[in-house]
């Protein structure tokens, strides 16, 4: 007979947190939100941290290029969603790698017989201001001076002019040489007042370009998520079909992370990928797992000893509808708790520390304290990035209202692109595990998280918690009645829900 569990699969806004002593010397600004992405033994740190304890879910309406950026430039980590070709994966993340590397390749570059309309269109396409002009017009061609927008005026000046009769030729730009050091480059540009450092090799052709506003940017991104080569730091997902082929491709572009993207992980499939990877490169990449919902499915995956991070949720996602369609799946709270006790176990006993992930069906900021709460060591999201402008789904006003197309990995629409990419493909999607939606238009990602985040300090801050360790350590979690949810809001007032209301409403004064 089937196994009926006393347990009622629970979600988070079924639970609250009850405060602890907040000390004195406590102070928002000290708070670390530091998480582990790799698996640790004992009291040895993990080798990849991120900054901030969120990532974006592996889904082609969320974790394109400009939101993988924009998020590691706050600390956090998008995982390049995989389906699509190997090749455009590839582009994506080679894209995040070359946004920032303090040594820029030059993207955009002019010939010096080009003429001025040319390089109008060229900065309009690319969006950049300064152009290298070399001799073949390429990226590492031989350096003959720089372009920039100050140095014409397109209403003014005749277009057909060529480059060479604009630009500031080689002999009076400031530049440095190959092997100069970033601090060196940087104090260049202090020195000389420049906004722009072009980097050449012992034969004069152009090596790289050094950015002041790459410098300010630094400095006013403090959290940043870096690599050793102060490039941006990005993940990448990886599917149980191909990945004898995508991974060496994702490696050689540079990933920082792998992630497989499933909705059960608990399969000898992904057990055969996670063999191969570390077959193929050790424990050179970290490696994410999943998902699972149940002590068993950890079991598996931790015993085997190859993974670093292991996912949990099935069916909680805000565009999943594989509980309704398939019958399988838990709430997410039972199977975030449940899991966590057996990781938490599985490290007393072999002082392996496995880094959990809760992925998918947080609602609100508070699903993502109490998530952190009960042991997340960091949570994963889509529709919450999904709602940002750096999002990769085009703008839609729906009656005056802005909105983005969020639609679920699961849908015929994100795979679609099987048709294309592999026209032997034989297999057919018999039924839809995911819905096509919109979700609204919130604005910014980093203003968004940086409210998320400063409530989440906030509340580390009733529970006495400096760290995320000492969060989970600390907490005290509580089941809430109806009722209390009731309570949990407004109650007994009027209350305005536009600003006109207001306006309009006759004080009696
Ligand atoms: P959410 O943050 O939008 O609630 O959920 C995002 C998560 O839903 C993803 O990280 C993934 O685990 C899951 N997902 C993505 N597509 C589907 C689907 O089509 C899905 N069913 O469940």
């Amino acid at each position: 007979m089937a196994i009926i569990l006393d347990d009622i699969s629970r979600t988070f806004s079924e639970y609250l947190l009850l405060p602890r002593l907040t000390r004195r010397e406590q102070h928002i600004d000290k708070i670390s939100l530091k998480a582990p992405l790799a698996k640790s033994e004992g009291s040895k740190a993990s080798k990849f941290d991120i900054n901030i304890p969120v990532v974006s879910a592996c889904m082609q309406s969320v974790s394109g290029t400009n939101l993988a950026i924009a998020l590691a430039r706050q600390g956090g980590l998008s995982m390049i969603f995989c389906s699509q070709s190997i090749d455009s994966q590839v582009e994506m993340v080679s894209q995040v790698k070359a946004h920032k590397a303090g040594f820029v390749t030059s993207g955009a570059n002019t010939k010096p017989d080009s003429t001025l309309a040319s390089l109008v269109e060229l900065m309009a396409e690319t969006g950049h201001s300064t152009i290298p002009v070399t001799l073949d017009g390429s990226a590492k061609g031989e350096f003959c001076g720089l372009i920039t927008d100050q140095d014409f005026w397109e209403f003014e000046d005749d277009l057909s002019n060529l480059v060479k009769d604009h630009m500031t030729p080689k002999s009076d730009v400031f530049f440095g040489t190959e092997g100069i050091t970033l601090r060196k480059a940087n104090e260049l540009l202090h020195h000389h007042k420049k906004d722009c450092l072009p980097v050449l090799d012992a034969q004069g052709n152009l090596n790289s370009l050094v950015f002041k506003k790459d410098y300010v940017d630094h400095q006013r991104h403090p959290l940043e998520l870096l690599d050793d080569n102060k490039r941006l730091s990005v993940g990448a997902a990886i599917n149980t079909h191909d990945y004898r082929q995508r991974v060496p491709a994702l490696m050689a572009a540079g990933a920082d992370v792998l992630c497989f993207d499933s909705s059960d992980g608990f399969t000898e499939f992904q057990m055969d990928g996670i063999e191969w990877i570390r077959e193929q490169y050790g424990y050179e990449i970290v490696l994410g797992v999943g998902n699972i919902v149940t002590p068993e499915g950890f079991d598996y995956l931790a015993k085997s000893g190859l993974v670093d991070f292991i996912k949990v949720g099935i069916g909680g996602g805000s565009i999943c509808i594989t509980r309704e369609q398939k019958g399988v799946g838990r709430g997410q709270a039972s199977a975030l708790l449940d899991v966590v006790k057996q990781r938490d176990a599985f490290y007393s006993e072999t002082g392996t520390y496995i880094p959990i992930c809760s992925d998918g069906g947080l609602a609100n900021d508070t699903q993502i304290v109490i998530a952190l709460a009960m042991g997340a060591d960091f949570v994963m999201m889509g529709r919450y990035f999904a709602m940002t402008e750096e999002s990769p789904t085009p703008k839609v006003s729906i009656n005056g209202q802005m909105y983005k197309p969020y639609w679920g990995e699961g849908t015929q629409r994100a795979q679609n692109w099987q048709r294309y990419a592999d026209s032997m493909s034989s297999r057919k999607m018999m039924f839809e595990e995911g819905v096509d939606a919109y979700v609204p238009l919130v604005g910014s990602m980093a203003e968004v998280l940086e409210t998320t985040l400063y409530k989440l300090k906030s509340t580390m801050l009733n529970i006495g918690a400096e760290s995320l360790i000492d969060f989970r350590e600390n907490a005290v979690l509580t089941l809430v009645s109806e009722q209390s949810i009731v309570e949990a809001g407004t109650s007994n007032v009027f209350q305005f829900s536009r600003k006109r209301e207001i306006d309009e409403f006759d004080w009696g004064t």
